[in-house]
């Protein structure tokens, strides 16, 4: 490879940057913006750390085999070729689906969002269903419940994860739960673009972090009771007249009757339990800025938005996505332009496995308790996958990436049913807590010794009709094979091959690109991809209606009525909160919740110099108050206590919080060694596993989502004898 830095595009999180990649002798020199890319203006320090990530000594090289019984304290790990691996692996699950049925297998993988399994997912559910499982164990209770399912009881598409904010033309942008500053880089870039030419932002979040600095209205909410904001805010709305009053007499069910009364009149009353007054009493936000706010995002539409993992994991989520989604409806500003709108996208065969999917399917795992959350379309949430397992339904899981016992709630729970499994195998690019429970671990390349296919980025008109071929920029270290590899042998084992292209990756990826009139020879004449030309069409709702049984946008949710659930949207207290919990909150005054860092994403990279010297220790925010009130110091190692136990961060002070709320870091386990810097065990005394100290439950009665963002703790000083001191191994016990 020469030494001309060669176009490719950052996969290492959601925002996909386009970038150009210094590379020297077969290393990974550096990763640099590509402003000709429609996402690749920036590059995060993630990205730039990419040449450590991918040379990292600690990267899994081979396969291997584990020796020792799962609680063992070194499952010593044997090295074992490729064909064993993957033959074992075909053995099991084929005498798996013969004895206890194909739906005994789970299969789990990263979130796209946080790691490149983007490259596969769909590979990867096309495998999970040509096998026959309906069980998928992936975090959509956690991260893509709000953005992609729970609307559909609402709009009957995914607004705000399909139907994206046109931020290029939004009148006004508003963000919920939601920092593009450190989660989704070319959000944030657009978005600074759009205030500088005058857009409106308002962001609510219990932080005044990322572009809440630049927001014309920052809402400081308590954690997890965003509903009553969202109501109040569509009470203000509606009692001075600012709503679209067209779209919702035409395209709302507004005048349906529900026996006597109109579904209008319904949403009035519910909203009108929240004037700006109440909704400051349980929100904490002054009732004068819910009122200006309303203004704004009246008068400054259309109104584009986002929400995210702030509004995800809360054990209402549901209904708290219902009161922003009708909220927003009252706007107009779906689908028109500089609201929500869903951008054309280049055609292309879809290729996951949706058409493989029979009437002899068993029921996905959670279905039965749950009939309108995540196992209604095929994905199983953490607590129910962990309670299959433990009671024997689920005997054997094929995991694509994912750190599941660090990423759920509960680690300690996690650990106890990942070891009950008959069979685990794990692809993944380094050790983790949860490989380390695994049966055989299969190395995996970074996405930059890989190749990969990628049809639009997203984010607008431009980015959608750009189709890019990302080449291996350099060799695949050790013996490491792309989850896509991984996925179209094991398929072919499997005697799958028919739906795989008989294992020809090049053979599938043509016929996803047939109906595009791109060809791969285009693509790998011009790594920097080629533009389909598309045009954008608006209210595409007015030709069929909407989604939905109404056809219309659903106000009122009959679905969720004929399920026993509030048709309307509501707001319930956080049921993980000290004012639900009198009984705790005496020992535990405190809301904790908790948000990404910059430097890392998820439970990854803490090994990474590069990163950890920018955030060496993990850290717990809270307001220099409670902070004095407790003894404790910037920089002081404390205690986090919930009732399920502590753990231990750095005491960082910031006078912006709500003194009753405490923010959290989660992901903390692994050790840098380069810097001397510890790992943390991931469940026992000394632990900063945040996840350790959550629980699964009580979780949302629709989606199942894990109360992680509001619960009761409490913060105290830690001896200093106790603070942490010698390195330990990034080997976990
Ligand atoms: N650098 C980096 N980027 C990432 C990731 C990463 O780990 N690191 N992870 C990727 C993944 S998997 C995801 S899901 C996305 C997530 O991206 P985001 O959703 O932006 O991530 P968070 O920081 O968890 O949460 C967003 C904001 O919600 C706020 N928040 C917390 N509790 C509440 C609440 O109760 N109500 C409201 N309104 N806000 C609240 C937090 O203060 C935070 O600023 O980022 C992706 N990108
Ligand atoms: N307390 C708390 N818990 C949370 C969250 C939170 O905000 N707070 N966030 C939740 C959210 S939003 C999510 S999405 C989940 C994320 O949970 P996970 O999807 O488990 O994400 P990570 O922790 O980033 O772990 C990714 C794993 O996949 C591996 N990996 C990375 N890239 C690849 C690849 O290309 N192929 C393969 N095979 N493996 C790869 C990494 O080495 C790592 O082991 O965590 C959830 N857990
Ligand atoms: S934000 Fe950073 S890690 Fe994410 S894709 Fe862009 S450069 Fe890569
Ligand atoms: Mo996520």
């Amino acid at each position: 490879m020469g030494r001309d830095p060669v176009a490719t595009y950052c996969p290492l999180c959601v925002s996909r940057c386009g970038a150009r990649a210094e590379v020297d002798d077969g290393v990974l020199r550096a990763l640099l913006p590509d402003p000709s890319h429609p996402t690749g203006k920036a590059i995060c320090v993630k990205g730039k750390a990419a040449p450590q990530i991918v040379h990292h000594e600690s990267r899994l090289l081979h396969p291997l085999r584990r020796t020792a019984p799962k609680d063992a304290d070194d499952p010593g790990w044997e090295r074992i070729s490729w064909d064993e691996a993957l033959g074992t692996v075909a053995e099991q699950l084929t005498r798996a689906a013969a004895v206890d049925g194909p739906e005994s297998v789970g299969f789990s993988s990263s979130s796209p969002s946080t790691s490149a399994i983007s490259d596969a997912v769909d590979w990867v559910q096309r495998l999970i269903r040509a096998f026959g499982s309906p069980n998928y164990c992936t975090y959509m209770e956690l991260c893509g419940w709000g953005r992609y399912l729970a609307p559909l009881y609402t709009f009957g598409a995914s607004v705000p994860g399909v139907y994206l904010p046109d931020l290029d033309n939004a009148g006004c942008i508003l963000f919920w739960g939601y920092n593009p500053s450190v989660a989704r880089l070319a959000h944030a870039t657009s978005t600074v673009a759009a205030v500088a030419r005058g857009a409106k932002l308002v962001v609510v979040d219990p932080r005044k972090v990322g572009l809440a600095a630049k927001a014309d209205h920052w809402l400081r909410v308590r954690p997890g009771t965003d509903a009553a904001l969202a109501l109040s805010l569509t009470h203000v709305m509606i009692d001075n007249g600012w709503y679209d009053a067209d779209f919702v007499r035409d395209w709302t069910n507004a005048g349906d009757r529900v026996g006597e009364e109109l579904v209008w009149d319904l949403l009035v009353a519910r909203c009108a339990e929240y004037p700006p007054e109440v909704a400051e009493g349980i929100t904490g936000v002054p009732a004068g800025d819910i009122v200006a706010t309303a203004r704004t995002l009246w008068e400054a539409r259309p109104l584009a938005f986002y929400t995210w993992s702030g509004l995800e994991q809360h054990s209402g989520t549901t209904q708290t996505m219902r009161a922003i989604n009708v909220m927003y409806a009252l706007t107009g500003s779906l689908d028109v332009p500089g609201g929500n709108v869903l951008f054309e996208s280049v055609p292309s065969n879809p290729i996951d496995g949706t058409e493989l999917l029979s009437d002899a399917l068993a029921p996905a795992v959670g279905v039965d308790t749950r009939p309108l959350g995540p196992a209604r379309f095929g994905f199983v949430t953490g607590e129910d996958f962990y309670t299959a397992v433990l009671d024997r339904r689920i005997k054997r899981l094929v995991s694509f990436g994912g750190n599941m016992v660090m990423a759920h709630g509960d680690s300690r729970r996690g650990r106890d049913a990942l070891r009950s499994l008959d069979f685990f195998v794990q692809a993944d690019l380094f050790m983790t807590p949860t490989a380390q429970l695994a049966d055989i671990v299969l190395p995996v390349t970074t996405p930059f010794e890989s190749e990969a296919l990628k049809i639009g980025f997203e984010y607008s008109q431009e980015a959608q009709s750009l189709v890019q071929l990302r080449q291996p920029l350099v060799p695949p270290r050790g013996e490491a094979r792309s989850d896509l590899q991984i996925v179209f042998d094991l398929a072919t084992r499997l005697g799958l091959g028919a739906h795989f292209w008989d294992g020809d990756i090049e053979a599938a990826f043509r016929h996803q690109l047939a109906p595009s009139g791109v060809t791969l020879e285009e693509l790998r004449a011009d790594p920097a991809g080629v533009r389909v030309p598309l045009t954008t069409r608006h209210r595409k709702y007015a030709d069929t209606g909407f989604d939905t049984p109404s056809r219309k946008v659903e106000l009122y949710s009959a679905t969720l009525a004929a399920h026993g659930y509030d048709p309307l949207p509501t707001f319930e207290e956080p049921l993980t909160s000290p004012r639900s919990r009198p009984d705790l909150a005496d020992r535990y005054p405190l809301v904790l919740s908790c948000a990404k860092s910059l430097f890392f994403c998820e439970t990854q990279h803490r090994q990474i110099a590069a990163l950890r010297k920018s955030a060496p220790d993990p850290h717990v925010e809270l307001h220099p108050s409670t902070a004095a009130a407790r003894g404790v110091s910037a920089g002081d190692w404390v205690s986090l206590d919930t009732p399920y136990g502590s753990v231990r961060a750095r005491a960082r002070l910031n006078a912006n919080l709500d003194p009753g709320v405490v923010f959290g870091e989660h992901g903390w386990w692994d050790a840098c060694d380069e810097l001397g810097l510890p790992g943390y065990p991931p469940y026992g005394a000394g632990s900063a596993n945040l996840n350790l100290v959550l629980r699964q439950t009580p979780s949302d009665p629709i989606s199942g989502s894990s109360p992680l963002r509001a619960s009761v703790c409490d913060v105290s000083p830690l001896e200093a004898s106790a603070a942490p001191g010698a390195p330990t191994s990034s080997a976990v016990p």
